[in-house]
């Protein structure tokens, strides 16, 4: 089983809503501890309530005691108190396998995550992480700098944000018709690459991809397992939402993956 510290979305397509949903189509249980409310549709964020600090402890503390969690996913963290809250709680060994996604911005554009906030994800809690999935803009706001427009540039962030102390994947590179994720640790890069996809549905790719990495590591994968699995997993939920219309902006990607039931078996008889 797994948990989640991460931020509703009200349309249901990111945030808490695809980490239940993916850890679910992975077979693995999902517990999640809420940081904040989003008031979002398919077209944009249009309010964001926090969620008090001690609320959010007590949720990763009753969560953690209960159950025997095996993996950790954050999401929207929000601020630089939820991220020293977070990062305290990792360093007393509370959050085991650590995912970090560094949330910076939703797919409409929005901000959930200020400067400071991914400043201190940085410095404080990737060296706590066992992976961080962030896409090539968030890489480079980790870092201060301008988001890489080469994959040798996209290597270049990856490797120095796994100086931090942890596996890092850079998603989201483009190589001519292409997208790649690069995947450093200790000194080296690994690539994978696939087609892009056409689609106007792919909002909730970040959370979707790190609650996957995050459910194959609950279930004892490697962090490459993870990785692959996490892409691959991506990849069918894009091309499986493709043809959905499900809203007026960007659109959910399925996490109804064809190899996921779709119907409960009926009952037959008294
Ligand atoms: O995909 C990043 C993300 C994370 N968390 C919440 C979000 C979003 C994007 O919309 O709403 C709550």
């Amino acid at each position: 089983m797994a948990l989640t510290i991460a931020g509703s979305d009200s349309g249901g397509g990111a945030g808490i809503q695809a980490d239940l949903a993916t850890f679910a189509a992975l077979g693995v249980h999902g517990t999640s501890a809420l940081t904040a409310v989003t008031v979002q549709d398919t077209t944009g964020v249009h309010g964001i309530h926090p969620v008090p600090l001690d609320v959010i402890e007590a949720q990763v503390a009753c969560v953690t005691s209960d159950y025997a969690v095996a993996s950790v996913k954050t999401g929207m963290l929000g601020s630089v108190d939820v991220v020293r809250l977070v990062a305290r709680l990792a360093a007393q060994d509370r959050l085991p396998l650590l995912v970090v996604d560094p949330v910076a911005i939703a797919t409409s554009g929005d901000r959930l995550t200020g400067t400071d906030a991914l400043q201190a994800i940085a410095t404080d809690l990737l060296p706590h992480a066992t992976l961080a999935t962030p896409n090539v803009e968030e890489a480079a706001a980790l870092l201060g700098t301008a988001p890489a427009t080469s994959l040798a540039r996209q290597r270049e962030h990856a490797l120095a944000l796994a100086e931090k102390g942890c596996a890092v994947v850079v998603t989201g590179g483009v190589d001519g018709r292409d997208r790649v994720d690069v995947l450093a640790r200790d000194g080296t890069t690994r690539e994978l690459r696939g087609p892009a996809i056409a689609t106007p549905n792919d909002h909730g790719t970040g959370c979707t991809f790190a609650a996957a990495a995050a459910a194959v590591l609950a279930n004892g994968g490697t962090v490459l397992a993870a990785v692959t699995a996490a892409q691959q997993f991506v990849r069918a939920a894009l091309d499986a939402s493709a043809s959905w219309r499900l809203g007026h902006g960007a659109g959910p990607v399925s996490h109804l993956l064809p190899s996921t039931p779709r119907t409960l078996p009926i009952q037959q008889g008294a």
